[in-house]
């Protein structure tokens, strides 16, 4: 079978023949289906995000399992899953205050590229591989642990359930559960990618009465509009935190939204934050970079800065939901996928993500 395997960053992933391992106590194996392509991944190839490596990449996936190691119950064969990159472990402190995207075990699976037990079911040529996130989706096949693979209703195409495992998860996510926004708030988001663009139709399923998108390129601003927005602004051209401003009486937005990953945006996106309001930084900024606030801000605004990662998910709760509203009409999967390609084709969706011309590819497979 065939994998996405990047060997260094600075370079594009090599897509060959890779070897799996059949899944051991705990663990499927899944035919992919559908991988999407997320910002995320195209971080760790620039180098600006940390994974070990070789590593087959890709995070925000569907597919089929196809096989199930000893002691799996919450999946059998055929069933169509969602995969989680930061899965649950069910027995910590984090999963038990449902906040299992802060679970240790899943950072450790991140972080090492290693399945829980410290090994990893790739190869190629001999040498191993590990995996991203725990998922590695733009895999013909992967293994998974049991709780990150993810049953799901079957009357969804898997192309759209994939990007409920990263994308939509994560832009909804920060709307419904990590900033909470109430109906009638003013917001402002910065970024109209794949994630903000989810930010932006999560903020109009809440009605938020003002949604403000800052973005550089007139295209994804155009596509916000599709996806809610009320008013845009090209920050190529105009100072976004006058505009955002200048839409909300002076005083700034109840909630903003920084859904790019760079540190002068998230001062951007803070500062055009009311006072007493909300600043949500869901983009992944370079490691080791920071943020520059003025600090009596927070006090003397008492103004808030959060992050939010993986849209603050209870997978099980969260994620069977955000199909049932795409069934009844209520969330916008079709109208995201912009292109489909096949998985030797990844490196040219990264280059069309970069340039700006999507709001998401999907990688399919046969
Ligand atoms: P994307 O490339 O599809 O979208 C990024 C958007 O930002 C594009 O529309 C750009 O034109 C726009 N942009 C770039 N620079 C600027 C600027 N200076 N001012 C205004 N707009 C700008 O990426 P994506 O939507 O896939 O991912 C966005 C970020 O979210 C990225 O950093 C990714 O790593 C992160 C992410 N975080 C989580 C999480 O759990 N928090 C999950 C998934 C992705
Ligand atoms: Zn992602």
């Amino acid at each position: 079978m065939r994998a996405a395997v990047l060997y260094e960053q600075g370079k594009p992933p090599v897509i060959e023949r890779v070897e799996v391992a059949d899944p051991k106590q705990g663990e499927v194996l899944v035919r992919m289906v559908a991988s999407g392509v997320c910002h995320s991944d195209l971080h760790v190839i620039n180098g600006h995000l940390p994974a070990n490596l070789p590593v087959v990449m890709g995070h925000e996936g569907a597919g089929v399992v196809e096989r199930v190691g000893p002691g799996v119950t919450s999946v059998q064969p055929g069933d169509h899953v969602v995969l989680l990159w930061r899965a649950p472990c069910n027995r910590c402190y984090f999963c038990g205050i449902g906040k299992s995207y802060l679970c240790p075990v899943a950072g450790q699976i991140r972080w090492t590229g290693c399945l829980a037990d410290g090994t990893s079911r790739f190869s190629a040529g001999g040498r191993t591989l590990k995996h991203f996130g725990g998922v590695s989706t733009f895999s013909e096949y992967t293994v998974v642990m049991e709780n990150a693979a993810l049953p799901v209703r079957k009357d969804v195409p898997l192309d759209r359930v994939a990007l409920v495992g990263c994308g939509v998860m994560t832009g909804v996510g920060a709307v419904f559960n990590t900033a909470k926004v109430e109906p009638g708030s003013r917001v402002a988001i910065w970024g109209a990618g794949g994630v903000g663009l989810n930010v932006v139709q999560a903020c109009a399923m809440v009605s938020a009465d003002r949604i403000i998108v800052v973005d550089i390129l007139d295209n994804k601003l155009e596509m916000a509009r599709q996806f809610g927005a009320t008013h845009t602004v090209n920050a190529r051209d105009t100072d976004p935190v006058q505009a955002v401003r200048d839409l909300t009486d002076g005083y700034g937005a109840d909630y903003t939204f920084e859904v790019i990953g760079n540190p002068r945006t998230i001062a951007q996106a803070y500062e055009a934050a009311r006072p007493g309001g909300t600043a949500v930084v869901v983009g992944a900024s370079p490691v080791g970079e920071t943020v520059s606030i003025e600090a009596a801000s927070l006090v003397l605004q008492e103004k808030r800065l959060i992050g939010s990662l993986y849209g603050s998910t209870r997978p099980r709760v969260d994620m069977p939901r955000l199909l049932d509203l795409y069934v009844d009409g209520k969330l916008k999967l079709d109208e995201l996928i912009t292109r489909r390609y096949r998985l030797d084709q990844l490196n040219e969706a990264f280059a069309a993500m970069e340039r700006g011309e999507v709001a998401r590819s999907v990688v399919v497979y046969d």
